[in-house]
């Protein structure tokens, strides 16, 4: 199949799970295309059936606001009728699904159609796309998507009732492709973060207000004074500076490593013992499966997706929405015994495998085949 793949290219969940899915797509012999405005960072190379396509907003003085969805929707036409793509499969509502369905529109005018798959991921349901602001175009969007997923059940159950939903929404969690992890990394620096007797505990985000950051450096807080540790905060975003003032007010920032965005995940995970996820919102939390996957143990919120993913008592622990004296509990309760902590991080690594991409992948190319199917017969009438 050829099919097109529509993603924001920066850092964190919706576009790193687009990229994942197109290469793996790629190596079953599809030929993707991403159409996005900057080459997506886990995309590392561009092979003979990965292409990509940058969308250009040129800059003009009457714009206040550059019109990204005139462009996008622009740039799709033109590759859809260039590389004769039989699908698209736009990742992240807003605007990507309104871009897309004026895409299929303009084509429709020539006499091309195309069949389109929205996936769903979480903010552009639960945080953006339900403000007054955008609610219409987002509701009306996905209602004209040919198909549309979710990434949890509890994702689905919020679009639900947030919106007017008249379309089906399958549920089709995200992945990991295990290919890519490996059982031991060889270059594993953990001697440059922290002394042999020391847990190293860990946080990817994109620093975020949902995140709840202040959670994790009091979490990390009372996990200190029982367990010599460290806190690696991977990742940028708006309360860095306020974290870095909450650790150093309690007189930690020195056992704090910011360490910046970085899409070398597998050289941070090896050595970490813990991952804390302490979200308020979180639609499945695609880091925390990831840290899973490379056998780290999480404690997380239980909120929206994140019970679907982490598994209370297995991989980890899962405590309510901003309870950080239980959360530092149980963290201190993993880390403070060698046996229990390889208990826990063998168990984190067998309910990853639970998501590994060779599941997931046919559930996608099944539904890729469903809507071309449902174009060619509408086509037919
Ligand atoms: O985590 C974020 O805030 C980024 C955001 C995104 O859209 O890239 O992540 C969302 O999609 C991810 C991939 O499906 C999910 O793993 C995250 O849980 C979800 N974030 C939220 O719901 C806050």
């Amino acid at each position: 199949m050829k099919i097109a793949i529509v993603c924001y290219p920066t850092f964190g969940g919706s576009g790193v799970v687009a990229t994942e899915l197109g290469i793996a797509l790629s190596k079953r012999g599809h030929e993707i295309h991403f159409v996005t405005y900057k080459q997506p960072v886990r995309l590392e190379y561009l092979t003979h059936n990965i292409h990509y396509h940058e969308v250009i907003v040129p800059e003009y003085p009457l714009f206040h606001y550059q019109p990204y969805e005139l462009a996008l929707s622009s740039k799709l036409v033109t590759v859809i009728k260039k590389h004769q793509i039989d699908v698209l499969h736009v990742h992240y509502a807003i605007p990507h699904a309104y871009a897309g369905y004026m895409t299929q529109q303009m084509l429709k005018e020539e006499g091309v159609s195309v069949p389109m798959l929205t996936t769903l991921h979480g903010t552009d349901i639960t945080l953006v796309g339900s403000h007054s602001f955008y609610k219409p175009a987002v509701n009306f969007s996905i209602n004209k998507s040919n198909a549309v997923t979710s990434v949890s059940h509890s994702l689905k159950k919020d679009t639900l009732a947030i919106f007017s939903i008249e379309n089906e929404i399958e549920v089709i969690p995200n992945f990991i492709d295990f290919s890519k992890v490996k059982e031991s990394f060889q270059d594993c620096k953990r001697y440059l973060m922290a002394a042999p007797d020391e847990r190293i505990v860990i946080h990817i985000s994109n620093l975020r207000p949902v995140k709840r950051i202040q959670d994790v450096i009091q979490i990390f807080y009372r996990i200190q004074k029982n367990v010599k540790s460290k806190l690696i905060i991977i990742g940028d975003g708006p309360d860095r500076e306020m974290a870095s003032k909450v650790a150093h007010e309690l007189g930690i920032r020195d056992k704090i490593i910011f360490l910046g965005k970085s899409n070398e995940i597998e050289r941070i995970l090896c050595f970490s013992d813990l991952f804390l996820l302490p979200s308020e919102k979180e639609s499945f939390g695609l880091a925390a499966l990831e840290a899973m996957a490379y056998k780290v143990p999480v404690i997380s919120s239980d909120t929206g997706g994140l019970p679907e993913v982490n598994k209370d008592g297995v991989s980890g622990f899962l405590c309510e929405v901003g309870a950080v004296d239980e959360m530092a509990e149980k963290a201190i309760y993993i880390l403070e015994s060698d046996d229990r902590l390889e208990k826990f991080k063998k168990q984190a690594k067998k309910i990853a495998l639970d998501f590994d991409i060779h599941q997931i992948l046919p559930k996608y190319e099944r539904l890729y085949k469903k809507i071309m199917l449902q174009v060619t017969q509408h086509n037919r009438q």
